[in-house]
């Protein structure tokens, strides 16, 4: 039996536009856990939001974060049960700047500071699963409820130069802290590499600039562990000579 996965589905060369369904897609994949995409766009998890998952009892759960720790427990923890305390504490910390703090600069750069929105507009059929007209007219709904949600988190009530030095503070201290480590923690990747790479991808593969993909471009390391992470676990997206690399 396999979990079905509810994301949003694949654009710009990623698995998902959610670094969300990013991370939590890389980490089935890491923990080989068996899933199917669900094709269907419209169904909500009691959150609201996506991903979430049906698992093999039909349960619905929602949250990357909830999703991966209940399946680590329940398989005994195959990706981060190497980890010390110290480690696992580590991660989470960042794992939290990535998404409670980075992702919103990420998503004020995509849904409202003018360049982006201009860029980010076309790829929401894909995103929002809907024809081209009715994207039109949902758009502005979406976009104040983005509005709103930045200024409730409180990043959106900074001006966007604030925003921008906000956001490539986190990156600093991300590509310091990885430094030239091929992992985050250890000789595997682990549930802190699938955040980083999601974020990571999800600034840098959209094909139009924006302030912190021109920053984030800058630290190799972290470019090349995004390009590492997509080789190892979504050959199928990677260009044809880097798919057969012989990373498994
Ligand atoms: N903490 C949640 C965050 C999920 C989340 O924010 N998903 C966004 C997409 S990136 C979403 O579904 N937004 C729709 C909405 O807010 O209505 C998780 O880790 O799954």
């Amino acid at each position: 039996m396999s979990v079905t996965l509810y994301k949003f589905g694949p654009t710009m060369g990623l698995p998902d536009p959610s670094p969300f369904c990013f991370k939590l897609e890389t980490y089935l994949r890491m923990a080989g856990v068996e899933y199917v995409v669900a094709s269907d766009k419209r169904k909500k998890a009691p959150t609201g939001k996506r991903p979430f998952i049906v698992d093999e009892n039909g349960k619905v759960v929602a949250d990357s974060g909830l999703i991966i720790a209940g399946l680590e427990a329940k398989n005994g923890n195959p990706v981060d049960g190497k980890l010390t305390l110290s480690e696992r504490a580590e991660s989470l910390a960042f794992q939290r700047m990535m998404e409670e703090h980075l992702y919103w600069a990420l998503v004020y750069f995509r849904w409202i500071d003018p360049a982006g929105v201009k860029n980010w507009t076309p790829f929401l059929k894909d995103v929002l699963g809907m024809p081209g007209p009715i994207v039109t007219l949902v758009k502005p709904f979406a976009q104040r409820l983005v509005r709103n949600q930045l200024g409730g988190h409180g990043l959106g009530r900074h001006s966007p130069k604030t925003i921008q030095d906000l956001a490539i503070a986190d990156i600093r201290a991300l590509a310091h802290w990885l430094g030239q480590k091929e992992w985050g923690f250890g000789d595997q990747p682990t549930i802190f590499d699938a955040s980083l790479s999601a974020h990571v991808g999800e600034i840098v593969s959209p094909p139009w600039d924006s302030p912190l993909a021109v920053e984030t471009r800058k630290h190799r390391n972290l470019v090349s562990h995004f390009e590492r992470m997509m080789t190892r676990y979504y050959p199928e997206l990677r260009e044809p000579q880097e798919s057969t690399s012989g990373e498994s």
